[in-house]
């Protein structure tokens, strides 16, 4: 998800203070098995054939089944790898908590020392649950990411893969959301964004939606997947037409530096300018034209906190004098866009995504019974994770665009409505959540796909 430079609104938002997430469940649901069905087939196929066989009496069906030397029952084996689409548990996959690293990069220049210093690895230990939980939903996420790069085709409509997408980040993570404080156990960290062209961010399909997915479109995919609050937060750009191979490249590329110049005590303008310089080295032509690639100066990548996409941090992705500094323990995203437009976007269409504003005005300001319900559904089901219609329709909700504009007038939610560059300009997007642990960078998100 991206953010746009430093202004009220990238505040950052809390941690839950109503403890919700806490008391919704401390397990990640490693038991809940919602795989067990696929494991079962073929032992039910068995038994089925063997109960419907039998045309004879009753005594001579039962003898002939005892003398006949049965394979013993299967045990219910844990399957070892995944479907497609994907449907079984990390958890399941990956037993007692091993989920896979990410990329380990280590430090550079003056903190060379903390990759062996025994403080560091100290601190470091400290932190297994923060890591697992962070391992487990960046693995989500690469499943369930290389599983949409195959799958997604020109002619499905955006509603169906981000359908798609988000069913399968749930089945993975064994939380359907569904029952209330399910979604803020582990689920999805954000609305998925499906931006196609001059849309650069914060766009998913909203009910009725019925845009297909064309040959011509460049769509960047955003997919944010939590466990325990832990966002990984990534973003890959797909095109059906090599036209766009440079545009893409540019800013894959940047995005790369932008994550190969992040450390502890870089300083956030510097990293900026960086980034600026590898992605302004590219130029792309597109039906005869070649435009220079530009980064899009008013988006950014930002810091993540506990159950809080944006933190207050912002990573610049053009020449900027911030001189704040990156520090040991912080996680950001760094992402980076590009564009054949104006380098600029501005708020336009329909806001499918919200979130809860960090400071809750007095709940008596509402009025209304019905606003009142609808806030408290958003508090319950998403705390401070950012959530788009969809997803309340999935909770049955009905009706509450009316009393969802009460909410936004009273500052109790804030809405993130898409972001766009010129009309007829293509923009692109790479991004990877990166920890800063005390001894190493790790980019948790890292894949063999970007
Ligand atoms: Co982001």
């Amino acid at each position: 998800m991206a953010a746009e430079p430093p202004s009220e609104e990238l505040k950052k938002l809390s941690v839950n203070e109503d403890g919700s997430a806490k008391a919704a469940g401390a397990s990640n649901g490693a038991s809940h098995g919602a795989n067990d069905d696929a494991a079962e087939h073929s032992d039910d196929s068995e038994d089925e054939a063997e109960n419907q066989a039998p045309d004879e009496a009753d005594g001579a069906a039962k003898k002939k089944k005892k003398n006949k030397k049965r394979k013993p029952k299967k045990k219910k084996k844990a399957p070892t790898a995944q479907t497609e689409p994907p449907s079984v548990l990390i958890s399941q996959l990956f037993p007692n908590n091993t989920y896979p690293k990410g990329e380990e990069v280590e430090y550079r220049d003056e903190n060379l020392y903390r990759t062996t210093n025994e403080e560091k690895r100290h601190l470091d230990n400290l932190n297994s649950e923060f890591l697992s939980d962070y391992r487990q939903a960046a693995e989500t996420h690469r499943q369930v990411r290389q599983w949409a790069q195959k799958s997604i085709k020109p002619g499905q409509t955006l509603t169906e893969i981000a359908n798609n997408i988000e069913d399968s980040v749930r089945r993975l993570v064994g939380h359907d959301g569904l029952a209330e404080g399910d979604a803020i156990v582990a689920g999805m960290g954000f609305p998925t964004g499906l931006n196609l062209d001059e849309i650069a961010a914060h766009f998913s399909p909203n009910a009725g939606n019925t845009t297909v997915l064309q040959q011509s479109n460049v769509m960047k995919v955003d997919i944010g997947v939590h466990v325990n609050g832990r966002i990984v937060d990534s973003a890959f750009t797909m095109a059906f037409d090599p036209m766009y191979d440079n545009l893409l490249a540019a800013v894959k590329a940047a995005t790369n530096t932008g994550i190969k110049e992040a450390g502890i005590d870089a300083r956030l303008g510097e990293i900026g300018e960086k980034i600026q310089e590898t992605m302004e080295s590219y130029e792309c032509e597109i039906n005869g034209t070649t435009y220079p690639v530009k980064s899009i100066r008013n988006l950014t990548g930002h810091n993540i906190l506990h159950y809080s996409i944006h933190g207050t941090k912002s990573v610049p992705i053009v020449k900027s004098h911030d001189t704040t500094k990156m520090e040991e323990g912080d996680v950001f995203a760094i992402e980076t866009f590009g564009s054949t437009g104006a380098g600029y976007v501005h708020d336009q269409g329909e806001v499918s995504h919200y979130a809860l504003c960090q400071d809750q005005p007095n709940i008596n300001k509402l009025r209304s019974a019905q606003a009142k319900k609808l806030l408290y559904t958003i508090k319950k089901n998403f705390s401070t994770i950012p959530f788009c219609r969809r997803y309340l329709d999935r909770l049955e909700q009905k009706n509450y665009l009316y009393y969802m504009k009460n909410l936004v007038d009273y500052g109790f939610v804030q809405e993130y409505p898409p972001l766009v560059d010129k009309k007829g300009s293509y923009t692109a997007q790479f991004e990877h959540t990166i920890l800063l642990r005390p001894t190493v960078k790790e980019v948790i998100s890292r894949g063999d796909d970007y």
